[in-house]
C-alpha cells in the first residue's frame, strides 16, 4: 500500500497548521486493530489512534493495512473533527430537531403563565445544568418555582447533593425526587402552600385555588410527575408542543390543581458536551448525534470518574486509560459481540452502554457536577 502523495501530504500538513495542531500536542497510539482492513492477518498493530490534548479530540484509523498510511489518515481525521467543532453553527443537526418548535414551545409557555401560581421545573438528576433550559428564568422570573432534581435512584447521591447546594445558593427552592417510586413527590404540597400566600376566598374555583404547571425537556419525567400528583394515570399527557387540546386542570389535595399538559422546554445547544449528556440520558434521540462519539465520550467520561463500576459489570480491566478503542474492545472481546470474521462488533457494544447507563445497570452515576 502505497503512501498518500506528496501533495496530499502538504495539504494535510497546511491544515494541520492553520488548525494549529501541533504534533507535541497529540498523543498517538498503535494498537492491534479490528474490523475492516484485515489488520489479524499481518499481525501488527497498525491500528492508530491520535489524541489532541488540549482539546480531548480522540479519533482512530485502520482505514489501511499500513501503519504509515493509518498515521496520516488519522491526521485527516483528526483536522476534520476539530474543524467540525470549531464551527459556530456545530449544532445545526440537533437545531433540525426542532423544526420551529422552540418558538411555538416558547409561546404556549407563555400563554399559561397568568393562570399559574407555581412553576415546577424538572432537571435530570444526572445532568442538572444541561438538561436546564435557561430561558424559563426569564419567562417565569415573577413566579414561585420549585426545582425537582429528578431520577436520583439513578444519580450519583453525592453529586445530586452537591447539585441540591448549588441550586439552594441561587435562591431557588430545590428537591430530588425518584418519581417512579414516588420518593419526595410529596413535598411539593407544602412548599407550595409555602411559596403562595393564602388566596382570597371566593366562590371563583379559578381564583381561589393554587395552580401549578410542570415544565422541562423531554424525557425529564414530567408526565410521570403529572401521574403521580393526580394519583392516577392521565393518558393524555401530551409531549409534543405542535399538539393543541383543551387544557384541563386536575385538581390535587389542599386546594391545587394541576395543568394536565406540561410546558416543554427544548435542550440547550451551546455546546457538544451538552448534547451528548442529554443524548446519553435519553433526552435527544439517539440518532440526532453520532453514536460513537456519544459513545467515547461516555466511555471516557466513566474510565475516570467511575472505572470500578466499569472493572465489575464488563469484568475488564483497564490497565491503559487513555486507550478508549482497547476498553471497548475489551468489552466486546468479553461479552462476545462479534461480527462475521470475528471482529469486534462497535456498534453492539455502544448499545449496551447506552442500555445500561439509561436503566441504572452501570451503578448510581452523574454525568456533570457543580464543580466541573
Ligand atoms: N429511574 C427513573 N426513571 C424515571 C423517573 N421519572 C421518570 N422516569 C422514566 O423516564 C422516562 C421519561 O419519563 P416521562 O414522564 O415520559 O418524561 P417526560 O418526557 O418529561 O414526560 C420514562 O421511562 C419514565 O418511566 C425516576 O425518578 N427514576
Ligand atoms: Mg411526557
Amino acid at each position: 500500500m502505497s503512501l498518500p502523495s506528496e501533495k496530499k501530504q502538504n495539504e494535510l500538513k497546511a491544515r494541520l497548521a492553520k488548525l494549529n495542531i501541533k504534533d507535541s500536542d497529540l498523543t498517538e497510539k498503535f494498537i492491534l486493530g479490528s474490523g475492516k482492513g484485515g489488520q489479524k492477518q499481518n499481525k501488527t498493530a497498525s491500528c492508530v489512534q491520535l489524541k489532541h490534548e488540549p482539546t480531548g479530540t480522540v479519533v482512530k484509523c485502520q482505514k489501511e493495512r499500513s501503519r504509515e498510511s493509518n498515521r496520516f489518515f488519522a491526521r485527516r481525521l483528526l483536522c476534520d473533527k476539530i474543524e467540525e467543532a470549531n464551527k459556530p453553527a456545530t449544532n445545526q443537526k440537533l437545531i433540525q430537531w426542532f423544526p420551529g418548535h422552540m418558538a411555538k414551545a416558547r409561546r404556549q409557555i407563555e400563554e399559561k403563565l397568568p393562570k399559574i401560581d407555581v412553576i415546577i421545573e424538572i432537571l435530570d438528576a444526572r445532568a442538572p445544568l444541561s438538561s436546564r433550559n435557561p430561558i424559563i428564568d426569564e419567562l417565569a422570573k415573577d413566579k414561585a418555582r420549585i426545582l425537582l432534581l429528578n431520577k436520583i435512584d439513578l444519580a450519583d447521591p453525592t453529586t445530586t447533593l452537591a447539585w441540591q447546594q448549588y441550586f439552594k445558593k441561587t435562591g431557588i427552592t430545590c428537591i430530588s425526587t425518584n418519581v417512579l417510586d414516588n420518593k419526595g413527590v410529596s413535598q411539593i404540597h407544602d412548599i407550595c402552600k409555602r411559596l403562595v400566600p393564602k388566596k382570597a376566598e371566593s366562590n371563583n374555583i379559578e381564583f381561589s385555588e393554587t395552580r401549578l404547571m410542570i415544565v422541562g425537556i423531554p424525557n425529564v419525567g414530567k408526565s410521570a410527575l403529572i401521574n403521580k400528583l393526580a394519583k392516577r394515570k392521565i393518558t393524555d399527557v401530551q409531549d409534543r408542543p405542535a399538539v393543541t387540546k383543551r387544557q384541563q386542570w386536575i385538581s390535587l389535595d389542599s386546594n391545587m390543581a394541576l395543568l394536565d399538559t406540561p410546558g416543554i422546554l427544548w435542550p440547550k445547544f451551546e455546546d457538544q458536551d451538552i448534547g451528548k449528556r442529554l443524548a446519553i440520558c435519553g433526552s435527544i434521540k439517539d440518532h440526532i448525534l453520532d453514536s460513537e462519539d456519544i459513545a467515547f465520550w461516555l466511555i471516557g467520561f466513566l474510565v475516570h470518574n467511575y472505572p470500578k463500576t466499569l472493572m465489575d459489570r464488563y469484568k475488564i480491566n483497564l490497565d491503559d486509560k487513555d486507550d478508549l478503542v482497547a476498553v471497548i474492545e475489551d468489552i466486546g472481546s468479553k461479552r462476545g459481540y462479534k461480527i462475521q470474521g470475528g471482529h469486534i462488533d462497535y456498534e453492539r457494544v455502544y448499545d449496551i452502554l447506552f442500555q445500561d447507563f439509561r436503566k441504572g445497570k452501570l451503578g448510581r452515576i452523574s454525568l456533570e457536577s457543580p464543580e466541573n
